[in-house]
C-alpha cells in the first residue's frame, strides 16, 4: 500500500512543516479554548473535568504533533537501523505529566490555566493511567522507550492494545477483589487509530506441499480463520530534544470475512458472537506477573502483536522494493523476555513461504535481527508452549520450530559427538509433562545475543538456567543492568529535590544521571542537609493528604517511613516483613519491651496478587488483618502503624517512593532478577534494607556498605541450604521471637480468635517455605535494628540518604541503553 496525494501538490502549505502553538502563557491558552470548543464541543463555563482534561491533553498533543511528525519524516529519510521493542505489555503511567515536562510546559499551562479559572492538579488527576503491564516488566519497557527517545534513537515500540489493563484492586473485608480495569471509558486522548492500515492476521488450519512454477518444493499454510490488527499510535517524547517516537499497539477487531461467511448462512446472531470472539484476543491483560498461565488465548495475544508488528515494519516503515536479505541493516527487534518469540518463526515464513528465500538465508537474515531478555530465574515462569495447542492454532509455525530446532540439534551433535544426553537437554522440545516448545531456548538460538537484567541474574542465567547454551555461545551471553527514566522517578516525581539538585550543580543530571556525583560534598553540609530532610518531610505531608483522600488513610507526623511495594509474589517475601512487625506488637503485648522503646514506624504495603494465586491472596488478607489489629492497639501509643492502600500502581508509586525514608527489598537471594523499584527508591533518598540478589548486589556496591543494610542469606549460602535440605520448622523451634510472632497468627490475635484462617500461610511457612522466610528472619531483625539504630542519629540518616542519590546515578535507563546498544544493537542516535 502507499500513502500521500495522488499528485503532486501545488498548495504552499501542503509542504510547509507543521507549526507548533506559541510557547507561551497566551498561546497555551488559546489552544486550550480552541480544543475545548472544537474537540469537546463545550465552552469553558459549561465544560465538566474531564472536557477540560482532554482538553488540555489535546493542546499539549499540539506542541507536540510538529516534533512526531518531523522524527517520522527525518528517521523515514535516513534509512537508519531502528529498534523493534517487542513488548506484551508496557506499563506507561499517567501520560499529562510526563508530557508537559517533554515540552517544558509546566509552568505555562498552570498559569494559563490558572487564568481560566482552572487547577492544573485537578485536571492532571482526572486522568487514569494506561495499566497495560503488571510490574517491573511491563515499566521496563516504558522506561527505555522514554530513555531512547531522549537519546535520539529511533524505535517503535510494538505491543497490545488491551482494553482491559491491569485490574483495580478493592478490598473487601481486607480480602482483594478485582475490578475491571476500564481505562478508556472517559476517552483516550493520547491515541491515534489508522483502521486503514489494519493488518490481518491468520490462525489454525494445516499446511500443505506444492511446487511451485520454479519447480521448487514449497509449503504453504491454509489457515482457518483471522482476524484485523487496527494499530493505535501513541507518540513517545524524548525530553526536551525535538524527537517524539512511536509506541504502536495493536487491537484486535473481526474481519469481515469472518462474519460475513456465518452472516450468509444467516445467522445474525452468530455473525456478531464471532466478531466477540476475534475482539477478546486484545480484550484483557493477563494478571500473572512472573509466572505464565500458558493459556490459548494468551498464545493468540502473543501471536497477534507478533504477526502484526512484523509485518507492519516490513510493509510500511521500509522504502518499496527494499530487499529483505538486509532486514538486519534496518531493525533489531529486542524480545522482551519470552513472550513475543514467536517472532521468529514468522520472520522465517515470511521469509520462506511469501518471499521465497532458501532455508539457508532465511535463517541467516532471521538469526541477525532478534536479541532477547531473560526477565526471570523462577523455574516456572519459563514458557513451554504444548506442541498439541502450537500445532493447532499455528501449524505452519511448529513444523518452523521443529526445523530450526533439528538443525540446531545437528550442530550440537557435531560440536559434541557422542553425548546424545546433552543434546536431548538442549533441545527446544521438551517431552515432559508434555510434549513442548521451550520459548527460552528457542529464543536463545535464534538471538544475536541473550541478556540477564543485573549482574548477578546474568550470571546465574548463564550458569543455571542456560549453562549448555553459555558454554556452546559463551560470546552471546551479556548483561545489562536495567535502569529507570529519571524523568518520571526524579525529576517529575519529586519536584523540589529536583529543583535542589539543579540549584546545587545545574540541570545536567537530568539526561546525564551520573552527574548526582557532584552532589556528594554536600552530603556532610547541615545546611544542605536541612534542605534535604525538608523536602522528604514535604513529600511525606502531600503522601498524606493523598492517601486521606484516596483510601481513607492517616498516616501520622514523624513516622519512619517503611515502604514494601512491588507485586505480591512469596519470593519477594512480604510474609518476611510481616512477621517483622508482629514480632514488634508482640514484644509489646506480652511486655518484652515498652512501646516507647519502638521506633515510630509506619509500614506501608503496596500488590497486587494474581487473581488465582491463593497464597498471595492470602498474605493480602493477613496484611490488611495485622494492620487493623496493630492500628487499633492502644497498647502501641501509636508508635506502628500498618498502612495498605488498595491498587498500587504507578501512578501512586510517584507520591509513595519520593516520601519513603526505608526501601525494602527482601527476596530470597537468587530469585529477583533485577528489581527496579529499588533503584527508584535509591534515587529518592531512601536507604535500602535489601538481600544480596537483582540489582541491590549493585546497588550496595556503587552506595556503600555502610550505607545500606544487607541481610540474609547469599545466593550460594541458599544453593547449599537447599542441597543439605531446608527444615523451616526448626528455625521456629529455636528462635523465640519468631515462634512467638507465628504463634500469634495461629492463635487467632488477627481473625478475632479464628484459628484457621490464616492456617494455611502459618502451615506453608512452617513444613514448605520455598522462599526460606523463616532462614533468613533473624537477620532480617537485626538489620532492621540497625535501622533504628540509624534512624535515631538524623544527621547520619540523611548523609546516608544524599550519599544514596548521589551514587545510584548508574541506574538511568539512559545507561541501560546506552548499554544495550552499545552490546547488542548496534545501532546509533541521530544527532
Ligand atoms: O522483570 C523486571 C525485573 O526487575 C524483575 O526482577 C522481574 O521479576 C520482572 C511473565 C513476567 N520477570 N518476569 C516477569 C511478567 C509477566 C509475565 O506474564 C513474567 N516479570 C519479571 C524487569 O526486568
Amino acid at each position: 500500500r502507499t500513502y500521500g496525494p495522488a499528485s503532486t501538490p501545488t498548495h504552499p502549505l501542503a509542504t510547509a512543516p507543521v507549526s507548533s502553538p506559541a510557547h507561551s502563557v497566551d498561546g497555551f491558552v488559546r489552544e486550550f479554548l480552541h480544543e475545548l470548543n472544537t474537540n469537546q464541543g463545550v465552552t469553558l463555563s459549561l465544560s465538566s473535568v474531564n472536557d477540560q482534561y482532554l482538553a488540555l491533553a489535546s493542546t499539549v498533543k499540539n506542541y507536540l504533533m510538529a516534533r512526531w511528525l518531523e522524527t517520522n519524516r527525518k528517521t523515514r529519510d535516513a534509512k537508519v537501523k531502528a529498534v523493534g521493542y517487542l513488548s506484551a505489555e508496557y506499563l506507561l503511567g499517567r501520560q499529562l505529566g510526563n508530557a508537559l515536562l517533554a515540552t517544558d510546559l509546566g509552568e505555562i499551562a498552570h498559569k494559563g490555566l490558572e487564568l481560566c479559572g482552572l487547577d492544573l492538579a485537578t485536571l492532571r488527576s482526572q486522568e487514569v493511567e494506561p495499566g497495560l503491564g503488571n510490574g517491573g516488566l511491563g515499566r521496563l519497557a516504558a522506561c527505555f522507550i522514554d530513555s531512547l527517545a531522549t537519546m535520539d534513537v529511533p524505535c517503535i515500540g510494538y505491543g497490545i492494545r488491551y482494553e482491559y489493563g491491569i485490574f483495580r484492586q478493592t478490598f473487601v473485608d481486607g480480602r482483594q477483589v478485582e475490578q475491571p480495569d476500564t481505562w478508556l471509558s472517559l476517552g483516550s486522548p493520547w491515541e491515534f487509530p489508522h483502521p486503514e492500515a489494519s493488518v490481518q492476521v491468520d490462525f489454525g488450519g494445516h499446511t500443505e506441499k506444492y511446487t511451485d512454477d520454479d519447480g521448487r518444493e514449497r509449503t504453504r499454510w491454509v489457515p482457518a480463520w483471522n482476524v484485523l490488527g487496527v494499530p493505535y499510535n501513541y507518540m513517545v517524547p524524548g525530553y526536551l530534544n525535538g524527537r517524539v517516537n512511536t509506541l504502536r499497539l495493536w487491537s484486535a477487531q473481526a474481519t469481515k470475512a469472518f462474519d460475513l461467511g456465518i452472516f450468509n448462512a444467516g445467522d445474525y446472531a452468530q455473525a456478531v458472537r464471532a466478531q466477540t470472539f476475534a475482539e477478546n484476543i486484545s480484550k484483557v491483560l493477563y494478571p500473572e506477573d512472573s509466572t505464565p498461565q500458558g493459556k490459548e488465548l494468551r498464545l493468540q495475544q502473543q501471536y497477534f502483536f507478533v504477526a502484526c508488528s512484523l509485518r507492519d515494519f516490513i510493509n510500511n516503515e521500509l522504502e518499496e522494493g527494499f530487499d529483505l536479505h538486509n532486514l538486519s541493516d534496518r531493525i533489531i527487534f529486542q524480545l522482551n523476555d519470552t513472550h513475543p518469540v514467536i517472532a521468529v518463526p514468522e520472520l522465517m515464513r515470511i521469509l520462506v513461504d511469501e518471499q521465497g528465500f532458501e532455508w539457508d538465508e532465511a535463517w541467516e537474515v532471521t538469526k541477525s535481527c532478534f536479541a532477547y531478555t531473560c526477565h526471570t530465574l523462577l523455574p516456572e515462569a519459563l514458557e513451554v508452549w504444548s506442541t498439541e495447542l502450537l500445532g493447532r492454532l499455528l501449524p505452519r509455525h511448529l513444523e518452523i520450530i521443529f526445523q530450526i530446532n533439528d538443525e540446531f540439534l545437528a550442530e550440537v551433535r557435531a560440536t559434541y559427538p557422542g553425548d546424545e544426553i546433552r543434546a536431548r537437554r538442549m533441545s527446544m522440545i521438551a517431552e515432559h509433562p508434555e510434549r513442548g516448545v521451550r520459548m527460552a531456548y528457542l529464543a536463545t538460538v535464534a538471538g544475536t545475543k541473550v541478556n540477564g537484567v543485573a549482574a548477578l541474574h546474568s550470571q546465574l542465567l548463564r550458569d543455571k538456567v542456560l549453562p549448555d547454551f553459555s558454554q556452546l555461545w559463551p560470546e552471546k551471553f551479556t548483561n545489562v543492568t536495567n535502569g529507570v527514566t529519571p524523568r518520571r522517578f526524579v525529576k517529575m516525581a519529586n519536584p523540589h529535590l529536583s529543583d535542589l539538585i539543579s540549584d546545587t550543580i545545574g540541570n545536567g543530571w537530568v539526561t546525564d544521571l551520573e552527574r548526582l556525583r557532584e552532589l556528594e560534598p554536600y552530603a556532610d553540609d547541615p545546611e544542605f542537609q536541612d534542605k534535604f530532610r525538608e523536602i522528604k518531610a514535604w513529600n511525606k505531608r502531600r503522601l498524606t493528604s493523598l492517601l486521606e483522600a484516596r483510601d481513607g488513610i492517616v498516616l501520622p507526623d514523624g513516622h519512619l517511613l517503611d515502604v514494601m511495594v512491588k507485586r505480591l509474589h512469596e519470593y519477594k517475601r512480604q510474609s518476611l516483613k510481616l512477621l517483622h512487625i508482629i514480632s514488634l506488637y508482640e514484644q509489646v503485648v506480652s511486655g518484652k519491651i515498652a512501646a516507647s522503646d519502638l521506633t515510630p514506624r509506619t509500614v506501608v504495603f503496596g500488590a497486587k496478587a494474581a487473581p488465582g494465586y491463593k497464597m498471595a491472596k492470602d498474605t493480602i488478607h493477613l496484611i490488611n488483618k495485622v494492620a487493623e489489629k496493630v492500628n487499633n492497639d492502644p497498647v502501641l501509643e501509636g508508635r506502628l502503624k500498618v498502612a495498605f492502600p488498595a491498587n498500587y500502581n504507578v501512578t501512586l508509586a510517584e507520591k509513595l517512593i519520593p516520601a519513603a525514608d526505608l526501601s525494602e527489598q527482601i527476596s530470597l537471594a537468587g530469585m529477583e532478577a533485577s528489581g527496579t523499584g529499588n533503584m527508584k527508591f535509591a534515587l529518592n533518598g531512601a536507604l535500602t534494607i535489601g538481600t544480596d540478589d537483582g540489582a541491590n548486589v549493585e546497588i550496595r556496591e556503587l552506595v556503600g556498605d555502610k550505607h545500606f543494610f544487607l541481610f540474609g542469606m547469599d545466593e550460594p549460602a541458599v544453593a547449599e541450604l537447599g542441597a543439605k535440605g531446608y527444615n523451616p520448622i526448626t528455625y521456629y523451634e529455636s528462635q523465640p521471637q519468631l515462634r512467638a510472632a507465628l504463634d500469634m497468627v495461629m492463635n487467632g490475635a488477627f481473625s478475632d480468635g479464628d484459628q484457621d484462617m490464616f492456617g494455611s500461610v502459618v502451615h506453608n511457612l512452617l513444613h514448605q517455605d520455598r522462599f526460606m522466610a523463616l532462614a533468613d528472619f533473624e537477620s532480617y531483625v537485626a538489620a532492621q535494628a540497625k535501622v533504628e539504630e540509624k534512624y535515631a542519629d538524623q544527621a547520619a540518616w540523611t548523609r546516608s540518604s544524599i550519599l544514596n542519590v548521589a551514587r545510584t546515578g548508574f541506574f538511568s535507563s539512559d545507561r541501560s541503553m546506552r548499554d544495550y546498544i552499545q552490546r547488542i544493537w548496534h545501532t546509533q542516535p541521530m544527532i
